[in-house]
């Protein structure tokens, strides 16, 4: 019998997972702490037919620039800009992702950044911690802001803008939206969402959730001057992209009370977080979970291993970005 394929996970994954590449590949797996550097990496490539990655891994020309073999890198995360598609392609390398499986579980964590941001639950936590409730009153509670019948402007009205649309009904609200394009009617009607202007949203906005791609058009889409033009009774949820939001921006207008608070689950520079921000108490900060459920997480990698595995054995991968490069 002809040898495995080698491959390559570059960071941990569920060992039944693992285990399952094992049947059919000769796998060498990242399972330790250390998170591999760019030169790592690049070393790791070099060997390897495929590679399942994560949104943490950088994958560009220098990335590549030693993986003769590599046919195919499979992205565990619909958001595919830690990928530079160009240079992927030039090399011959299929990319894919994973869409779909994790829309309802993202647009859920949408709400829930929403919920907890408005309504101040994290710091509240703290304050009871610190022993504030013995001495509560009417008014010394944390005082949220309300979600319920007010506006929700949704800036990126790809599925998952779409999912926390949906959800937004249920709490009576008034959805405008602002996307590059506009949806179909049939899918506005479904989410009953208004498109308007970017600056209109940014204006009439309660509360602001960006849940759009990072591109090189969409760095800063909120930057100081989109900041000024929001209420300051107004949230910012950024489930979106670090990059999206100038994070040092928003930490000062945050400290200025020119917004009444933010949740965060994306970072410029992410693992590291603004200092500026880590001192405030009117956000709330999530370490990129809003797919991280354990069904959702493990469907993730289930279909990374089917885009890797597909590519390996000559067929087109369900969840193919680079068609030009497969030969069927
Ligand atoms: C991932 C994500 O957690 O799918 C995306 O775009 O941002 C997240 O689901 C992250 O990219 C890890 O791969």
């Amino acid at each position: 019998p002809s040898p495995k394929p080698k491959i390559l996970v570059a960071r941990a994954i569920f060992p039944e997972a693992l285990a399952k590449l094992e049947e059919s590949f000769e796998v060498r797996s990242n399972q330790a702490d250390h998170v591999w550097t760019p030169e790592e990496l690049k070393k790791e490539l070099a060997s390897v037919a495929g590679a399942l990655v994560t949104g943490s891994e950088r994958i560009d020309a220098g990335a590549l620039s030693q993986a003769a073999k590599l046919k195919i890198v499979a992205n565990i995360s619909v958001g595919y800009n830690n990928f530079d598609i160009q240079a992927i392609t030039a090399a011959g390398v299929m990319a894919t992702n994973t869409p779909e499986v994790l829309t309802d579980t993202t647009a859920d964590f949408g709400f829930a950044l929403l919920m907890a941001t408005a309504r101040r639950v994290t710091e509240s936590e703290h304050w009871l911690r610190a022993g504030n409730w013995l001495k509560w009153s009417i008014a010394s509670n944390p005082l949220g802001v309300d979600v319920h019948h007010t506006t929700l402007g949704i800036i990126g009205m790809g599925r998952i803008g779409q999912g926390i649309a949906k959800r937004a009904l249920g709490f009576d609200m008034n959805v405008i939206y602002y996307n590059r394009s506009r949806l179909s009617e049939t899918h506005e009607k479904a989410c009953q969402a208004t498109y308007v202007s970017k600056e209109e949203l940014l204006r009439t906005a309660d509360h602001v959730v960006l849940v759009l791609p990072y591109t090189a058009q969409n760095h800063h889409t909120i930057g100081a001057k989109e900041i000024a033009l929001m209420k300051p009774t107004a949230t910012l949820i950024n489930i979106a992209r670090g990059g999206i939001v100038d994070d040092a921006a928003l930490a000062q207008a945050l400290k200025e009370k020119r917004l009444f608070a933010a949740g965060l689950d994306v970072f410029e520079g992410e693992p590291q977080v603004h200092p500026e921000l880590l001192k405030l108490s009117n956000v709330v900060l999530a370490p990129h979970i809003a797919s991280s459920t354990e069904k959702t997480r493990r469907a993730m990698v289930d279909l990374a291993i089917d885009n890797l595995s597909a590519a390996l054995a000559g067929k087109k991968p369900p969840s193919l970005i680079n068609e030009e490069v497969f030969k069927g």
